[in-house]
């Protein structure tokens, strides 16, 4: 299918998902359907309602079948979309089972609601959660997901509160179906290369969310097709993997490592000591600096343990470094102020012993481009870190950058030989480079200057990454824009990233492509005069590097340097004495 007849085939089935406009699934009349009473004809039961109403958000609903529809009137909606849902109780739902959602739903206005899964038997879970736009026009929402856990009462939610009006659904079906299939993916690039045949060169990688991993086959597919790595979005944040101190739920994490080794796709833990997305019962509680480490340890040990030799790279700490009182020093997390000063040296020291073949990360944003304080900053940590021995193997830049809704670029748009100088002074200490979240988000409205910048500003970046010797990975941080974290962040902002929303390539992912194009899966610069046989009697094994810093992989170097080298007769030896490196 070509990118018109796709796009026209989309917009023809606009009213389903993606995945439900090309997916095929077990007829619905072979599954069994969990919904008793989806039609509304007389009664709505057994579907109920409840509120939660408080004196500064009060909210109160009343439910009716309407015209052969359950509607909820809502007189006060409460400060939140689950301060007034209508269930649906005692779903017996299977582990690994996908199953078919749909159902049409209408408001009296435009507004936001949530369905959900789960919150049955404890724990207490949103097994899967979906945001849906509902307007005045009645819109069929249908989609599969693949359910994880085990749950002989689950309930289905709509979460519709948080403003009055009326909201109104019909035709509800919840059935187990067959996992749905896609077509192979067809790799959208030029010269029929996905962005993952050039390994050899970069490694790229993208972040994969659990909601659009369980309920998207298409998005999986793609990302299978196109990359060789990926990081979970949000499923090993500590408020979702140790919900509870003391118990770890891997069960989302579980399932994209599963489905990753699959596809041999690698994978990087992410993240392991941060500030955000953190749990109540640490953030409220009262450590002592020993409980603290403590703490620190058995989440560390307790992940690391889990996946012990699974995952090739971890974030050990992120974003630990902050402005306070014009100067660039620690960010004063509970992490910080707990335990002290050391506890980056204390989180990377055990990280070490809890799986010694992984590497070990820093991952901070801003920290690409040489001369920016809190680059320079975090460039002393690293280096100090080093000089101390602390186990450190790998900086993570993680390359959030943007242009302005006015069009701006002075402080979005990064200056790329500031990166290379970066990149350059982590090689001579002997610390890799990856670029581990990059996207570039477009300042609202979305115009083809705008779409230029974002195009060049890959295609640069990516090429500052080939050209370093230490540069060895290159992860977007989400394929497309159809689940993006930018504009829940951002509310100027959408676009970042290299597919669309309706899961179609952008140029800024032929923009990728087109520099990997100007390679050979190998490395070697197509067209490139091949360097010298080695003189016999050279067969290597010395380092030239001339210090720790990790050798360059000599036929990944740009046209210009590669013949200079080749003249010199050095390109040979410096391939012949070249470290191997993952
Ligand atoms: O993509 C993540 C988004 O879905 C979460 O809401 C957000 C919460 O903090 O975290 C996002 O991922 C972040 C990453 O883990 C660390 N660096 C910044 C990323 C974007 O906020």
């Amino acid at each position: 299918m070509n990118a018109t007849s796709s796009k026209l085939a989309l917009s023809t089935l606009a009213w389903l998902s993606p995945v439900a406009a090309l997916c095929l699934w077990a007829s619905p009349a072979q599954a069994q359907s969990l919904i008793t009473n989806g039609t509304f004809d007389a009664d709505y039961a057994p579907w109920w309602g409840n509120a939660s109403s408080t004196e500064e958000a009060p909210a109160d609903y009343a439910l009716a079948a309407t015209d052969g529809q359950l509607c909820a009137t809502m007189m006060a909606g409460g400060k939140n979309p689950w301060d007034v849902i209508v269930g649906y109780s005692g779903l017996a739902l299977l582990p690994n089972q996908h199953y078919h959602i749909a159902f049409s739903v209408s408001a009296d206005v435009n507004r936001t609601i949530k369905f959900k899964t789960g919150l049955g038997e404890a724990p207490y879970t949103d097994y899967f959660l979906k945001t849906i736009e509902v307007t005045t026009t009645p819109t069929l929402v249908d989609f599969t997901y693949l359910n994880l856990r085990n749950d002989a009462t689950a309930q289905a939610q709509f979460q519709i509160g948080a403003t009055a009006g009326k909201v109104c659904f019909d035709n509800i079906v919840i059935e187990p179906v067959a996992a749905p299939t896609v077509p192979p993916h067809v790799t959208p690039s030029a010269n029929g290369h996905p962005l993952k045949d050039y390994s050899a060169i970069v490694k790229m990688g993208t972040a994969v969310d659990t909601p659009i991993f369980l309920s998207n086959a298409q998005h999986n597919a793609i990302v299978a097709g196109e990359f060789s790595m990926i990081t979970p979005a949000n499923s090993m944040k500590m408020n979702i993997i140790q919900p509870t101190q003391g118990v770890f739920d891997y069960t989302d994490t579980d399932a994209l490592v599963a489905w990753a080794q699959q596809n041999n796709l690698e994978f990087r833990g992410h993240p392991l000591v941060w500030h955000t997305q953190a749990p109540g019962w640490l953030t409220s509680g009262t450590f002592t600096r020993e409980e603290m480490i403590a703490i620190m340890y058995a989440h560390i040990d307790g992940l690391m343990g889990h996946y012990a030799g699974k995952f090739p790279y971890w974030d050990v700490v992120n974003e630990a470094i902050d402005q306070k009182d014009g100067q660039w020093t620690f960010r004063p997390t509970f992490w910080h102020e707990r335990i002290g000063d050391d506890f980056i040296d204390l989180a990377f020291t055990h990280a070490r012993t809890a799986d010694p073949a992984a590497k070990l990360v820093y991952n901070d944003y801003n920290i690409e481009q040489k001369g920016n304080a809190k680059a320079d900053r975090v460039f002393e940590l690293i280096r100090d870190m080093k000089m101390r021995g602390i186990p450190i193997d790998a900086v993570g830049m993680q390359a959030h950058y943007f242009v302005e809704p006015n069009g701006n670029t002075a402080s979005g748009v990064p200056n790329m030989q500031a990166i290379s100088d970066n990149m350059a002074r982590y090689n001579e200490i002997g610390i890799e480079v990856h670029i581990t979240e990059c996207d570039f988000r477009i300042g609202k409205p979305l115009d083809d200057t705008k779409t230029q910048l974002q195009n060049k500003f890959f295609a640069d970046l990516l090429q500052v990454c080939i050209d370093a010797p230490n540069c060895s990975h290159f992860t977007v941080w989400g394929l497309s824009d159809v689940d993006s974290w930018v504009p829940n962040t951002f509310k100027d902002y959408d676009f970042a990233h290299i597919y669309d929303a309706a899961l179609m390539p952008k140029p800024a992912y032929h923009a990728l492509a087109g520099v990997f194009a100007k390679y050979n899966t190998d490395g070697t610069l197509i067209g490139a005069t091949p360097p010298p046989a080695p003189p016999s009697g050279s067969s290597g094994g010395g380092d030239d590097s001339g210090g720790c810093s990790l050798a360059p992989r000599a036929m990944r170097t740009n046209a210009g340097l590669l013949a200079g080298l080749a003249l010199l007769g050095l390109a040979a030896s410096r391939r012949a004495s070249r470290r191997t490196r993952s």
